[in-house]
């Protein structure tokens, strides 16, 4: 083999490869109103499904009456949970193994939980139709706070579930507690820092949906629904009802934004095929905006105590933190199985840490279940949250420069691979590197000296640098450690080359925007020597695509980019072959060439012979001892995870008048090892920062002590727009994955995980001089002016 693409140097033999800016072949059809979303999709007799939710957070049903409901014209049906349960369908299991009600059996356990349906011939008819059910509740208290929810006065949420006695779900913990007290104990210096990572809600632009469609003649149910993992879906689908799984069909369209909502399976995608099911016609189903984000997975919801020990140099020893993590009113995270926590145990983050604990208690309240990984690979935002802020803390306490204590923590570039405290593999990382661009980059030092002549006149307006160098663990993952519902994490790719010459490649991921149509006829152009434009790139139908996992935690770069690359080197394997044969030569002697994309006689350079011809040759030539046709699958089991990493620096005006935060400058360095398409990957940049602010200034999913969601629409819970969007300077630099067949890493989630402690450290450096040593997200105007006004810098 020729060793694989190297960094940087294959860019622009001119096919579309690796490295270059290959426009997005799918903006044709977005751009020109010819995408194909759930709701697009209209089948003949096709009816329509609301669903009916408490206005409760905490309620036992007394009644369900849907005569009134029945009554109206063009009402089909009114289900309830009666109804699912003579078909075995009044449950469904949650990604975590709990079991979740999908229309209220007896309780109600937060509010806006699915109670009934009500299938009709038109939406409006089922929306007015829903709102003519009547159902009696018989109201309790709820308890919405993780803390409270502890207590032993709390009302008992779970009380179907025998021996559950408390709202207590799990305890979970990692690393070597009696090695990290004993660092603490002897530690020149401890910091300790509460911080809370605020409800999140992932919120794509296109909500959750479904069309279901069982088809009595074939025995066979199609459900096309916004789905980030379909084979997985398919697999649970088939668990749940009892039909066998060949004979279920999900199919994902085009998908209007994942970012790990569209990961768990829902009532609604359940209650739509049932009613497919039952009525024996297409049923759809689309989720308004708030029932999105009242219901549907919500984020983070880690309430935070991190601590490091250092010596009074501020060389870290030891990282300890402790979690209460609320899930709300079922265990219904994301994570792969044996991870409760996700790789939350990444927090001891890119520093060369000798020993760190980290523990964690997660707890039922009434409120939405979830705890989905929203752009960010199963918790590593908060944990990477954590350390970065972490290490602002303990500079501020040593009147440290964050880049310098940083510096003097950093993993040598030299010791990878590396083994973190908590057991992870690094597989490569050059983390001074990058921080030394965004230093340059910002023009630090110059915004240092701005600062403090800020400070020392007095400015109204004071400027704060923030500094994150995160590392993220994307690509789950190896079979050994990950899985979901206990299918082990690979991925697939199966490439089919056409007589005529040009390939199909079907994929086990699923793009929701991130630009796979190209990007993966991007890696088989690379590897095959083809035109990027004769490679067409199929995913989303379980019936014709291998099996795969999905697209979330950055993995499809990571798991299904390696199977592309795999089964390409297997097509041109036999390519070589077929060119030995087309060339009268002997197969040793068949070379390909990168560069040229062409195979050749070794030392007889005109004698060469294209990937098209060796096409033509494999269906109407082929050597009497191979079969016919060229294709190639591969199931890629990934020896390892992926570790790309950046640093981002924010640069902040914080005004003392009116606690206002705007953004100077915004520059972000990533690594994401070998990069296939520049373009794409600084659109996920910037589409990944514009999320941190958010996070960092805007977004709460709130409830008020009755458990009303306060933060349950677009109204209330704010999403950054342009207007609130700086102008981002990206920068990269190239760190090749060792393991990894071309040398890439996952990127899509780094920005969201990098950058909101980069925001939250600016902020909170504008006022550190001050004594200022922390400011909760989000942090809107009136959060910050009340922290100037504590620290008596407020005017
Ligand atoms: N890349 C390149 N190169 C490299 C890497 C990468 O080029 N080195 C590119 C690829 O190809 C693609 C992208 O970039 O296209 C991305 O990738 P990744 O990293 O691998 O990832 P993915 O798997 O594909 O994806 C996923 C992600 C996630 S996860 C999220 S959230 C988000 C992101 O992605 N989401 C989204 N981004 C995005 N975009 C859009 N547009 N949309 C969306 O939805 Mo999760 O877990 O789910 O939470």
């Amino acid at each position: 083999d020729d060793g694989g693409p190297q960094p940087e140097k294959h860019c622009g033999h001119g096919r579309g490869g690796m490295g270059e800016s290959v426009t997005r072949k799918e903006d044709k059809r977005f751009i020109t109103g010819r995408g194909n979303y759930v709701d697009d999709i209209k089948k003949p007799g096709m009816l329509h499904c609301e669903i009916v939710r408490s206005p409760h957070a905490h309620a036992r049903i007394e009644d369900i009456d849907g005569s009134r409901a029945m009554a109206l014209d063009g009402v089909v049906a009114v289900l309830t949970a009666d109804d699912l349960l003579e078909h075995d369908l009044a449950t469904m299991p949650t990604l975590m193994d709990d079991t979740q009600d999908v229309l209220v059996n007896d309780k109600v356990k937060f509010q806006s939980q699915e109670v009934a349906a009500v299938i009709a011939e038109d939406r409006y008819t089922a929306k007015d139709g829903a709102e003519k059910v009547e159902v009696e509740y018989d109201v309790l208290d709820p308890v919405v706070d993780a803390e409270e929810a502890l207590k032993e006065d709390a009302p008992l949420i779970r009380d179907e579930l025998e021996d559950q006695e408390d709202n207590h779900i799990f305890d979970w913990d990692t690393g070597d507690k009696e090695a990290t007290e004993r660092v603490f104990e002897e530690a020149d210096v401890t910091v300790e820092q509460q911080m809370e990572y605020q409800r999140l809600h992932p919120a794509p632009i296109e909500t959750c949906g479904a069309v279901a469609d069982w088809d009595p003649g074939k025995d066979k149910m199609t459900v096309h629904m916004t789905s980030q993992a379909p084979h997985a879906h398919r697999t649970l689908f088939s668990q749940v009802s009892g039909i066998p799984e060949h004979k279920v069909r999900i199919v994902s369209p085009d998908v209007g934004g994942g970012f790990g909502n569209k990961v768990p399976i829902y009532p609604g995608y359940v209650v739509a095929a049932a009613a497919s099911y039952v009525l024996e016609r297409p049923v759809k189903w689309i989720e308004e905006r708030s029932e999105n984000i009242q219901t549907t997975g919500f984020a983070r919801d880690y309430d935070m105590t991190g601590e490091i020990a250092a010596t009074e140099d501020g060389v870290i020893e030891g990282v300890k933190v402790d979690v209460l993590a609320n899930h709300g009113a079922y265990n219904a995270a994301a994570q792969p199985s044996k991870f409760p926590a996700g790789f939350f145990n990444i927090f001891t983050g890119s520093y060369d840490v000798d020993a760190a604990y980290g523990s964690l208690t997660g707890v039922f309240t009434n409120t939405a279940p979830g705890g989905v990984a929203y752009r960010c690979s199963f918790r590593v935002t908060e944990a990477v949250y954590l350390i970065e802020r972490m290490v602002k803390v303990l500079a501020d306490e040593l009147d440290v420069d964050p880049a310098e204590i940083r510096r003097r923590n950093f993993i040598p570039s030299d010791a990878f691979p590396y083994e973190s405290a908590t057991g992870w593999n690094y597989d490569s990382g050059d983390y001074e590197k990058a921080l030394d661009k965004a230093l340059e980059m910002a023009d630090y030092e110059h915004y240092r000296e701005e600062q403090q002549r800020r400070i020392e006149e007095d400015a109204d307006k004071l400027l704060g640098i923030g500094i994150s160098s995160f590392t993220e663990v994307v690509g789950a993952g190896p079979g050994k450690q990950c899985d979901i519902a206990g299918i082990e994490m690979f991925d697939s790719a199966d490439i089919r080359v056409n007589p005529t010459g040009n390939a199909v490649l079907r994929i086990g991921v699923q793009t929701q925007g991130q630009g796979h149509e190209t990007t993966f006829a991007q890696i088989v152009a690379e590897e095959l020597g083809m035109d990027v434009d004769n490679i067409t790139v199929e995913h989303g139908d379980t019936d014709t695509e291998p099996y795969g996992l999905g697209t979330y935690g950055s993995r499809s770069t990571p798991v299904a980019g390696a199977a592309t690359a795999v089964a390409a080197r297997k097509v041109r394997e036999k390519a070589k072959s077929i060119a030995a044969n087309e060339l009268e030569a002997a197969e040793e002697d068949i070379e390909w060439d990168r560069e040229s994309g062409e195979f050749r006689v070794a030392g007889a350079p005109d004698r060469s012979i294209t990937i098209t011809e060796i096409a033509a040759g494999a269906y109407m030539n082929h050597p009497g001892d191979e079969e016919p046709g060229l294709e190639a699958v591969n199931y890629y089991d990934p020896p390892e995870m992926t570790y790309p990493f950046g640093s981002y620096i924010v640069i902040v005006e914080v005004d003392r008048e009116t606690g206002e935060v705007d953004f100077e400058k915004f520059v972000a360095v990533d690594d994401c090892g070998n990069r296939i398409n520049p373009m794409v990957i600084e659109g996920q940049i910037h589409g990944g920062l514009a999320q941190g602010i958010g996070t960092a200034m805007l977004e709460e999913v709130t409830y008020d002590d009755n458990g009303n969601v306060t933060g349950g629409d677009f109204m209330n819970y704010l999403l950054p727009t342009a207007n609130e969007i700086p102008n981002f300077e990206t920068g990269h630099t190239v760190t090749p994955s060792p393991h990894h067949p071309i040398g890439a890493k996952g990127v899509g989630e780094s920005p969201t995980v990098g950058s909101p402690p980069a925001i939250v450290n600016a902020v909170v450096d504008a006022m550190s001089h001050a004594g200022v040593s922390h400011v909760e997200m989000p942090m809107t105007p009136d959060r910050v002016w009340e922290t100037l006004d504590e620290a008596g810098l407020a005017i």
